[in-house]
């Protein structure tokens, strides 16, 4: 049995502060918190099922419940014989509208960005039709190779309404934290996905040879109010990332 998982669920039991009634999510928040701190590496596995149960004197339903929402979110991942894993490759759900920051932090990655650019102008045609906005008006651009400590994952293009985000400045490491700030995180997006071999420069600065697979996303996201936030063009490494989709029939 991992220690360091058995030692952080009893502290949470016993934090007061975080207080957290139900166990399942008491145990989801300690498995989140170790592969946070890295104490279980990706590509690690998770002790079984009934080893966790038995440690943490807890119901194997409730056990299954805590990894199930895990496993849903691309944080781990199961082999069937095998258990379950810290996900090595980076999988994201498409139904989760979340950020690159939040994503790789729920891994134990560290995110960060480099910015080529960071300015305010007047919107262009093409993006004046993709934020819905009268020509004329300014928008904030950003542009900024993505990384996850020194390995880079993705370049991004960003475009946002400067009466939305009237400073790019306001933009330190996440996107989203900053509209979160402002009241403007982005409710519902619109996403298109297709398959890319990655030219020269995309491939140099993503440290890939040129050719590589990579996957060219664009997200339109908005507001409560219908009004479009963030218009992004990026280009993020196919060798990394695996994007999933639930599927129901109607
Ligand atoms: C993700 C989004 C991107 C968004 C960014 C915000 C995809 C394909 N793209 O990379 O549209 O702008 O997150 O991240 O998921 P940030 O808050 O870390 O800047």
């Amino acid at each position: 049995m991992h220690s360091a998982l058995a030692d952080e669920y009893r502290r949470l039991c016993r934090d007061t502060a975080a207080h957290q009634p139900l166990a399942y999510l008491r145990l989801r928040r300690a498995i989140r918190n170790v592969i946070e701190h890295r104490a279980i590496e990706p590509g690690q596995t998770l002790p079984s099922e009934r080893d966790l149960a038995q440690t943490l004197s807890l119901s194997r339903v409730t056990v299954r419940k805590a990894i199930a929402g895990l496993v849903e979110e691309g944080v781990l991942t199961q082999r069937h014989g095998a258990g379950t894993f810290v996900a090595e490759r980076i999988i994201k759900p498409m139904s989760r509208l979340t950020s690159f920051t939040e994503d790789l932090r729920a891994r134990g990655l560290d995110p960060r960005s480099e910015f080529f650019e960071r300015d305010v102008g007047e919107v262009t045609p093409e993006e004046s039709m993709a934020l819905n906005l009268s020509p004329g008006v300014q928008v904030v651009r950003l542009h900024r190779v993505r990384y996850a400590g020194d390995e880079p994952l993705a370049i991004e293009r960003t475009v946002v309404p400067a009466s939305v985000l009237p400073d790019p400045m306001l933009v330190h490491d996440s996107l989203y934290e900053a509209l979160e700030t402002r009241g403007c995180r982005p409710r519902r997006a619109l996403q298109r996905l297709r398959a890319v071999l990655l030219g020269a420069r995309h491939a140099r600065l993503l440290h890939v040879p040129p050719g590589s697979a990579g996957l060219n996303i664009e997200r339109r996201a908005f507001l409560d109010d219908g009004r479009v936030v963030e218009f992004t063009t990026s280009w993020y490494r196919g060798d990394i990332y695996d994007f999933v989709a639930e599927l129901q029939t109607d």
